[in-house]
């Protein structure tokens, strides 16, 4: 493979409602396309990444104008100069991406992108789809929502059930200190024994475990991101005060990360998020490595265009993905996807079997939505 064209595309997409977590609210999404063209044994594919950075370091310490730099300045050009055959006879992959990109320390969404984009250009080139690639037999997976905090407990229970309407099979609700019991209390009465569970997205002290205990009684799937990201010792020892599930989602940053929340007891359950962990073969490690630890995974989401939002259900395929995950069809976000949307049926959303990670985003949507763009300089 060699890298001929690589173009950073920021879009600018309004979102159908504010959603709003312990960190503020989001009302519009600035996705960030990678569009790369290589040679692949003679001829021009185009790949498509997505990275999931939110326009501002409130999730992540990545955010926007972090990535579009490291994948100007430093990741990209550190693809470019590869060598087309690295080791004899065998051109490098998506595969080799990772390994490419590690003297560059942390920056995983915008190494993720990058290596979507080159994986999606390798396996249009072999008309591959990503399900293919990773050994994904099943041909859908399971819906959840995610439920942004509400202006009230009455407009959230109008939401809730607006969604269990649509089919989605399992409820999450943001929280934070003053939206937590009461809502969930309010949802638990009013839908009985749904699928539920509670994202607090790093907004709780280890001092609040007696405040977290008061959620056992409402019988949650899990709760996930209590504490702070780098708070492994303290998830362990809130899990041992209380009977729900702790979910990890910003603590894992990498399977080495989750080998050590597994190892100290601090994760029941994980988010994986392949923005988060650098990727979609990252991402899969941490799948691979949970199951054989016995501990259940569930695919995250990061408002994703239909681009990131396909791959992401074919990752969710695989057999360790025992809970539903944050795939939600396009419309939960966007009134129009910049690809054919993606749809809930029957609870389900159908895993792409075309060549690569997703449908083709479509020309007009990429004009009707533009923001920025810039071609980066291949030396
Ligand atoms: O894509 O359905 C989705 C969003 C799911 O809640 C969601 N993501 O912490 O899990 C999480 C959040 C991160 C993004 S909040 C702007
Ligand atoms: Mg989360």
């Amino acid at each position: 493979m060699r890298l001929r064209e690589v173009e950073l595309i920021t879009l600018r997409m309004p979102l159908v409602a504010p959603f709003t977590t312990s960190f503020g609210q989001q009302d519009e999404r600035f996705p960030l396309l990678v569009r790369l063209t290589a040679e692949i044994g003679g001829t021009e594919v185009t790949g498509w990444g997505e990275c999931v950075v939110l326009a501002d370091p409130v999730y992540s310490p990545e955010y926007l104008d972090s990535a579009r730099e490291v994948l100007a300045r430093y990741l990209v050009p550190a693809l470019a100069a590869l060598p087309d055959s690295p080791q004899q006879g065998a051109p490098w992959g998506a595969e080799a991406v990772a390994g490419a990109l590690h003297h560059i320390v942390g920056h995983p969404m915008a190494k993720a992108a990058l290596e979507m984009a080159v994986l999606d250009a390798q396996l249009r080139a072999t008309s591959t789809s990503l399900a293919g690639y990773l050994g994904v037999v099943a041909d859908s997976v399971p819906s959840g929502v995610s439920v942004g905090i509400q202006p009230s407990v009455e407009e959230l229970l109008e939401v809730v059930g607006g969604y269990l309407a649509e089919g989605y099979v399992r409820i999450k609700l943001k929280i934070r200190p003053g939206w937590d019991l009461e809502p969930v209390r309010a949802v638990r009465e009013r839908f009985g024994d749904i699928p539920l569970q509670v994202d607090a997205n790093t907004a709780y002290r280890l001092s609040d475990a007696p405040l977290l205990r008061r959620l056992d009684a409402f019988d949650l799937l899990l709760i996930e991101q209590p504490l702070a990201e780098d708070d492994l010792r303290q998830h362990a020892a809130l899990a041992r005060q209380l009977a729900t599930p702790i979910c990890l989602d910003e603590s894992i940053t990498s399977a080495a990360a989750a080998a050590d929340a597994i190892a100290l007891g601090a994760a029941a359950v994980i988010n994986i998020k392949p923005g988060r962990v650098g990727g979609y073969l990252e991402a899969r490690r941490i799948h691979d490595l949970a199951r054989a630890h016995g501990v259940a995974t569930w695919c995250g989401g990061m408002l994703e265009t239909g681009i990131g939002r396909a791959a992401n259900a074919a990752l969710a395929g695989l057999p360790g993905f025992t809970l539903p995950g944050d795939i939600s069809a396009s419309h939960r976000f966007y009134a129009t996807d910049i690809t054919d949307p993606v749809v809930l049926e029957g609870g389900r959303v159908a895993i792409w079997t075309g060549p690569g990670l997703s449908p083709l985003p479509h020309p007009d949507a990429l004009v009707e939505f533009a923001h920025h763009s810039a071609r980066v300089p291949l030396a």
